[in-house]
């Protein structure tokens, strides 16, 4: 049920106005795998920096050369492969690396041999990408509904990047300006903490200029999630809730805490917004730092 739910998860259709060639992509992912080129043979690779594993695959699938891909969960590091591990190079256990590989490209003229037959490892899912594409601008849908919660950060401002953070004795206060390029902005937090906790308060957004406060239970005092949102989107344990402790939270009675376990979580909110116009976000956090740790805030719509 779980690979069939992938399955549908990565099949991503880029359309064009102007359909040429359609290239297509089944790739096999294994988690906590890096492929790594150890032959003399190999390509060059292309590394690029992803939001997130499902703007690393577009990216892959938009490189007609593309048949192999890592993704570096720990610090958004793509990195692009001619060539697949059954044709050189190895694949080794490694935590928070994500591999992908073509087992079938439709373009490649040469017969291919599929990974699954040649390496120890079993992948944990199977992807389907296809794509037309010609000279003309391309335009994305995604038919997944899993990564919906997520799917809007490519193309996102990150504000805040935080990776192992040592542990704080208090909160610290964020603040960020961003002009708005919609009139309806969507404010994305991710977690992570293996042991211990983040905790978050106190969130606000406003136009600059004036008092009024944009976001909805920005300090989560309904005790609620009231105005927010949240995913989890890898089935991390010890995802995010909002807490009721008077001494951990920075305003009122309750904090969101979060203690994403082994992959992150997202907690997120949309703000009515005019598009130019300048408005101040800010927020209060604080980290344990337990290992590993990340903490990344993005702004988008
Ligand atoms: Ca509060």
């Amino acid at each position: 049920m779980r690979n069939t739910i992938l399955l549908f998860l990565f099949f991503i259709i880029i359309t064009q106005i102007i359909s040429q060639d359609i290239r297509s992509l089944l790739l096999t992912k294994w988690n906590n795998i890096q492929y790594q080129c150890t032959n003399y043979g190999c390509s060059s690779s292309t590394t690029v920096l992803a939001l997130n594993l499902r703007a690393c695959v577009i990216a892959c699938l938009v490189n007609t050369n593309c048949r192999t891909l890592t993704f570096d969960q720990s610090n958004n590091q793509c990195e692009l492969f001619v060539d697949i591990p059954s044709q050189y190079g190895n694949l080794i256990t490694q935590a928070n690396i994500i591999t992908m590989t073509a087992i079938d490209d439709r373009q490649l003229s040469a017969p291919m041999t599929t990974s699954t037959t040649t390496s120890t490892y079993s992948p944990t899912t199977t992807t389907l990408l296809s794509t037309t594409s010609s000279s003309s601008s391309t335009t994305t849908t995604t038919t997944t509904t899993m990564f919906t919660c997520i799917s809007s950060l490519t193309g996102a401002t990150m504000l805040l990047n935080l990776t192992n953070s040592p542990s704080q004795s208090g909160y610290i206060q964020y603040s960020y300006n961003y002009i708005a390029v919609t009139t309806s902005t969507r404010l994305t937090l991710s977690f992570r903490m293996d042991l211990d906790n983040w905790s978050l308060d106190t969130l606000s957004v406003k136009r600059i200029g004036t008092s009024t406060e944009l976001l909805t239970n920005g300090d989560f005092d309904s005790g609620t999630m009231s105005g927010w949102l949240s995913c989890n989107p890898n089935n991390a344990t010890n995802f995010g809730f909002v807490q009721y402790n008077l001494i951990y939270s920075q305003s009122g009675y309750y904090f969101w805490k979060d203690a994403s376990t082994g992959a992150v979580d997202y907690l997120y909110q949309y703000f009515s917004s005019v598009v130019g116009v300048n408005y101040t976000i800010s927020f209060y956090l604080r980290g344990d730092g337990g290992l590993p740790n990340s903490a990344n805030v993005y702004i988008g719509f």
